[in-house]
C-alpha cells in the first residue's frame, strides 16, 4: 500500500472510529450520567429510598420535577404556560391545548398538583393541576411527563379550591375563588350581595383519564379557598374551606377579616349522585373547552361543551353543611383515617380539627345554628374533635406522617409545627426560611403516608441564596421526620413559586416510564412512517412539508421553489426507536419556537417567509457526533417567481 492510500485509509479509520465512539460511546455515557444525576439507590419495593417531587410553578404555570433526597430540577412539564424548549403552545399540534371560552390563553397560575389514587393511595397514573386564573384543571400523564388533557371550568371566577380528589379518583373536585354573577353578566359592582354566587364543581374522571364536568353546585357568593375529598369513612364526602362570608367586594383584608368563623362546606357527593338521577339538577347554558392530546395522531383537539347540570341547595337537602371555622380558613385537609378535618385559620390563634363521626350525628341530630340558601350550619360544639393550641401564627395547611402527628406550616412564624392527633398537644417545630406556605410529606395527604421527609415551600429566601436582581428564588427545603425531632437536611431552589408539591416513591414511576413512540403506531395526518415517504407539497399558497430526521441528517434538507408570502408547515417525524434521541428543528427568521421531536412523534410548525433568500434550517438537540452535520437550506424565492418545488437529500 503506498503511502497516499495508507494514509486515506487511516483517516477513514479514524473517521469511522471517532464516529462509532462519538455516536455510541455518548449514548452510553449518556445513560450513566442520568442514573448518577438522579443519585439513584436502587431498593427493594416497600422500603423507598428515592422519591419524585411535583411543584407546582404558581405563576409559571408549570410543574417542577425533582428528585429526592437529591432537591435536584429534572424536567419541567409545561402545563398552562407556553414553553419554547419544547414548543408547547408553538407547535400546530400543542396550540388546541390552549383553547378556552376566552380564546387562546397562553398562561395560567398553577398551584395544586395532585396525584391520582387507588384507595386512597397515590396510584402514579396521572398528576392534575389547577390553573387559578382563567379557571381550568390539567391532567399530566405520568408515562410521558405530558400534559394529556385541560379542561375549562364554567360558572367559576378563580380555580383555587382544585384539583382535589375523591379516594378513587372518581371526581376530580373544584371551586371557586372569587364568585361572579351566574351566569355572568353586566351588573354594578356593588350589588355582590345580590348577584354574586360561587360554585363548587365535581368533574367525572374515566378511566382513562378524560374529565367531563359532571355537576355543579351553586353557593353563596363567599370566596372558596380549598378542599380535599374524604377518605375511609368520609369517602363520598368533600370538604371546602370558605372566607369573606362577609360578602365584601373591595378592600377584603379588612371586610373579609369581620366574622369570628367562615365555613368548610361539607358536600356529600354520593347525595349529589342520587340528585342527578334523579333529574334534580338545572341545565345552565354556558361555555367552556375540554382540549385533550391524542398520544396516536400526537395532536391536540379541543372541543367546546355548551352547557353544565347544576344542582341547587334549596332543591336538594342532604347535599351541602356548613362547619362554622375560625377565622379566614385556608387548607383543610383530611387525616389518613378519614375522622378527622383539620382546618388552617390564617387568622385564628389555634389549629381546629373538626371530627367528622360528630359531623354525622350533628347532622343526623339537627344541631343547625341556622340556614345559610338552603344549606344548614351545623353547631361548632358539636363538629369540633379537637384544638391545636399555640400552633405558631398563621396556620395554613396540614400534611400527615401516617404515625398519628400532622404537620402544620404556620406562615407568619415561619415554622412547621408538629402535633398529634387525639391530645392535639404540639411536639415539635422547626423554623422554614421564610414563609412557609404548603408543606408536603410524600402521600400526606393520602390513606398510607410514606414519611421520611416533609418539605417547606417558602415564599421568601432573604438571605439564603446568592442574590439574582430584584427578584430572588423561591426555595423548597426538605426535613427528615423519621426520628422524634425534624431535621434540616438541604435547600433547594425552585421553578416559579411552589405552592403546593407532591411526592411519590420513584419505583412505582419509574416502572411505567415510556421509552419512545413506536413509530408502526403514528396515526399523524401528517406523519410519515419511512425516509421514502418525506415530500413537500403546494397547495396554492400553502405548502406542506413531510420531512423526516434520523442521525444525522433531515430528509429533505435542501428544498427550492418557497416562495414570500407562503404559509409553510414543517411536519417532522422523529424515524428514531432509541429513547433519548429526540431531535430538534429550527428555521433562520421563523417567527416561532423551535421543535424538539420525540422519537416516533410527529410535530409541525407554521412559518411565512418575509423575504427572498437563503434560510438555513438545524438540529438543536446534540443528538450524536455529527449533530453540527445535521442541517439544510431552504431557498425563498419572490413571490412572482415560477421556481419549482424541488427537494432532496444527498442529490
Ligand atoms: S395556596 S400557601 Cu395557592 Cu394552596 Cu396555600
Ligand atoms: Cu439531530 Cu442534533
Amino acid at each position: 500500500m503506498n503511502r497516499r492510500y495508507l494514509k486515506a485509509f487511516l483517516v477513514a479509520i479514524s473517521v469511522v472510529a471517532a464516529f462509532v465512539i462519538l455516536h455510541y460511546g455518548c449514548q452510553e455515557s449518556k445513560d450513566l450520567v442520568a442514573g448518577d444525576e438522579a443519585g439513584r439507590v436502587y431498593v427493594a419495593p416497600g422500603t423507598y429510598d428515592e422519591f419524585y417531587l411535583f411543584t407546582s410553578g404558581g405563576f409559571s404555570g408549570q410543574i417542577g420535577v425533582y428528585g429526592l433526597p437529591s432537591g435536584r430540577m429534572f424536567r419541567v412539564i409545561p402545563v398552562f404556560s407556553q414553553d419554547p424548549e419544547k414548543a408547547w403552545g408553538y407547535s400546530e399540534e400543542s396550540k388546541p391545548m390552549f383553547m378556552t371560552s376566552h380564546g387562546f390563553v397562553p398562561w395560567d397560575d398553577a398551584h395544586h398538583p395532585k396525584l391520582s389514587q387507588t384507595d386512597g393511595i397515590a396510584d402514579g397514573r396521572w398528576i392534575f393541576i389547577n390553573g387559578n386564573n382563567t379557571p381550568r384543571v390539567a391532567r399530566v400523564d405520568l408515562s410521558t411527563f405530558k400534559t394529556a388533557e385541560i379542561i375549562e371550568i364554567p360558572n367559576s371566577g378563580g380555580n383555587h379550591g382544585s384539583p382535589f380528589l375523591t379516594e378513587n379518583t372518581e371526581y376530580v373536585v373544584a371551586s371557586t375563588r372569587f364568585s361572579v354573577p351566574i351566569p355572568n353578566k353586566d351588573v354594578p359592582l356593588n350589588s355582590y350581595k345580590e348577584n354574586f354566587k360561587g360554585t363548587i364543581s365535581f368533574i367525572k374522571v374515566d378511566k382513562e383519564g378524560a374529565m367531563n364536568v359532571e355537576f355543579q353546585i351553586l353557593v353563596p357568593g363567599f370566596n372558596y379557598d380549598l378542599a380535599h375529598g374524604g377518605k375511609g369513612p368520609s369517602h363520598g364526602w368533600a370538604f371546602f374551606t370558605s372566607y369573606n362570608t362577609e360578602q365584601a367586594n373591595t378592600l377584603l383584608e379588612v371586610n373579609a377579616s369581620q366574622n369570628d368563623k367562615d365555613f368548610i362546606a361539607a358536600v356529600n357527593w354520593k347525595k349529589a349522585e342520587e340528585y342527578l338521577a334523579q333529574g334534580k339538577a338545572k341545565t345552565f347554558n354556558t361555555s367552556y373547552f375540554r382540549n385533550y392530546f391524542d398520544e396516536k395522531k400526537h395532536m391536540g383537539i379541543s372541543e367546546e361543551n355548551k352547557s353544565v347540570k347544576v344542582l341547587i341547595p334549596e332543591e336538594c337537602p342532604g347535599l351541602i353543611y356548613y362547619l362554622p371555622t375560625p377565622k379566614s380558613p385556608h387548607g383543610v385537609d383530611v387525616d389518613p383515617t378519614g375522622e378527622y378535618i383539620a382546618a388552617g385559620g390564617k387568622l385564628a390563634s389555634v389549629i381546629v380539627v373538626h371530627s367528622f363521626s360528630k359531623m354525622i350525628k350533628a347532622i343526623e341530630n339537627k344541631e343547625f345554628e341556622t340556614t345559610i340558601d338552603g344549606i344548614p350550619v351545623l353547631k361548632y360544639e358539636s363538629v369540633i374533635g379537637g384544638e391545636v393550641t399555640n400552633p405558631g401564627l398563621g396556620p395554613l395547611h396540614t400534611e400527615f406522617d401516617g404515625n398519628g402527628y400532622g404537620y402544620t406550616s404556620s406562615f407568619i412564624s415561619s415554622e412547621i409545627v408538629k402535633w398529634k392527633i387525639g391530645t392535639w398537644e404540639v411536639v415539635d417545630r422547626i423554623p422554614a426560611y421564610y414563609s412557609i406556605g404548603h408543606l408536603c410529606i410524600p402521600g400526606g395527604d393520602s390513606r398510607k403516608p410514606w414519611g421520611k421527609y416533609v418539605i417547606a415551600l417558602n415564599k421568601i429566601t432573604k438571605d439564603r441564596y446568592l442574590p439574582t436582581g430584584p427578584e430572588l428564588t423561591q426555595s423548597a427545603q426538605l426535613i427528615d421526620i423519621s426520628g422524634d425531632k425534624m431535621k434540616l437536611l438541604l435547600d433547594f431552589p425552585t421553578i416559579g413559586e411552589p405552592h403546593y408539591a407532591q411526592s411519590i416513591p420513584a419505583d412505582i414511576l419509574m416502572k411505567n416510564s415510556k421509552k419512545i413512540y413506536p413509530i408502526e403506531e403514528n396515526q399523524h395526518p401528517y406523519g410519515i412512517k419511512a425516509e421514502k415517504e418525506t415530500r413537500v407539497v403546494r397547495e396554492g399558497n400553502v405548502v406542506h412539508v413531510y420531512m423526516s430526521t434520523i442521525r444525522t441528517h433531515f430528509a429533505p434538507d435542501n428544498i427550492e421553489g418557497i416562495k414570500v408570502g407562503d404559509v409553510v408547515y414543517f411536519h417532522i417525524t422523529n424515524l428514531e426507536q432509541d429513547w433519548d434521541i429526540p431531535h430538534g428543528f429550527a428555521v433562520k427568521g421563523m417567527q416561532n419556537s423551535e421543535l424538539l421531536i420525540m422519537p416516533g412523534a410527529t410535530e409541525s410548525v407554521v412559518w411565512t417567509p418575509l423575504k427572498e433568500g437563503v434560510y438555513p434550517f438545524y438540529c438543536t438537540d446534540f443528538c450524536s457526533a455529527l449533530h453540527q452535520e445535521m442541517s439544510g437550506y431552504i431557498r425563498v424565492s419572490t413571490r412572482g417567481s415560477n421556481v419549482a418545488i424541488t427537494y432532496g437529500t444527498g442529490k
